[in-house]
């Protein structure tokens, strides 16, 4: 993992100050060329990007990473590079992240990059980051992470300690209080190997805003079948929606995010938070009317609902034994037993 500083030299980030529209492309490549194809995700894992401006304004309150002037990321769930935070193109003529500092300057970014190496010797690359942009006005995005913050030290994850009956699940859930009124226009769920679901209800409007499924790789995908295993399979692909109108949510209004995983196996390092970005209005009405526009904008074209598991301790005679033991085996098992593929996922029993 290296985090790298970018400054804002128009090189490394943006020179001006102004407005993120959307986030196109965060890729692994050779060659400073515009059009050099990314690496191969069989050979260079990226397991996750995060941007942030720190010392950018209107960061927003509520989020878990407050402070940090988060922009953007790009998890396992993005095995082709582009990130989806964004907005349909109608709505960056309306909406972006300010990038500027209090005193009106383009802040450095910075670049928390970890990435898996399958070359099997060093290698150097670029980290090429395609972003809309403008100096133009736009309303605010505030991008708020939604999750259970007292997992922060521990970067976000958590155990799950497995164990149970086959099919039985583990749940992980955390209530959030919105501390300003407005529209939620992009929803974006993040978990990892093992996560069967993560919903968001609102509990003051008894109801569900979203269930957002994981995604898993066919066997042949390269999460599955790449050598040597480094961690537990990621999925490819989260459940993650973008609406123009937004959700009204009102200050004081309660989220629920509940992370379902599966509770047989062991998971190392879990999470379940969900990345969003908000607009500030405070013309929203309480429990108002649902937004009819809603897209679901990270569905892979192939995967399976979820991986399956043969054998929990083929070679590992304590079943709760530490990775890489027991896990390995379990992986090595589960690539040769995923499901067909399926046109609509399934979900976790509760
Ligand atoms: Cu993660």
């Amino acid at each position: 993992m290296r985090k790298l500083l970018l400054e804002a030299d128009g090189l490394g980030a943006p020179k001006q100050p102004g407005y993120i529209l959307g986030f196109q492309e965060m890729a692994l490549v050779d060659s400073k060329d515009p059009d050099a194809k990314p690496l191969p995700i069989a050979k260079m894992m990226v397991h996750h990007f995060l941007y942030f401006a720190r010392g950018r304004v209107h960061e927003g309150p509520g989020s878990c990473w407050r402070g940090a002037g988060f922009i953007g990321g790009r998890g396992e769930e993005h095995p082709l590079g582009r990130p989806q935070m964004t907005l349909p193109k109608r709505s960056r003529d309306v909406y972006g992240i300010n990038n500027r500092t209090a005193e009106g300057n383009a802040p450095n970014w910075s670049l928390t990059a970890m990435v898996m190496n399958h070359y099997k010797r060093p290698k150097s690359f670029y980290v090429r980051t395609k972003v809309w942009y403008t100096t133009e006005q736009r309303t605010s995005i505030l991008p708020v992470v939604i999750g259970d913050c007292a997992q922060l030290a521990n970067g976000m994850s958590y155990d799950v300690p497995g164990g149970g009956r086959k099919g039985s699940n583990f749940v992980n859930t955390s209530d959030w209080v919105a501390p300003f009124s407005g529209r939620m226009l992009v929803a974006s769920s993040h978990q990892h190997g093992g996560g069967k679901y993560q919903a968001l209800d609102s509990r003051t409007c008894q109801r569900r805003l979203f269930k957002a499924p994981v995604y898993h790789g066919l066997p042949k995908h390269p999460y599955n079948s790449i050598r040597p295993i480094l961690h537990e399979p990621g999925p490819i692909g989260t459940g993650a929606y973008a609406t123009a109108q937004g959700i009204p949510i009102v200050k004081g209004e309660v989220l629920r995010r509940t992370a379902v995983h599966d509770d047989h196996n062991l998971h190392v390092a879990s999470m379940g938070f969900w990345a969003t970005w908000f607009v500030a209005d405070d013309s929203v009405k309480r429990c108002g009317k649902m937004p009819d526009d809603v897209v679901e904008i990270n569905k892979p074209k192939h995967y399976t609902a979820r991986r399956t598991t043969t054998s929990r301790s083929r070679s590992c005679p304590n079943p709760r034994a530490r990775w890489p033991c027991s896990a390995a085996a379990r992986w090595r098992s589960a690539t040769t037993s995923s499901g067909p593929a399926r046109s609509r996922p399934r979900s976790g029993k509760r």
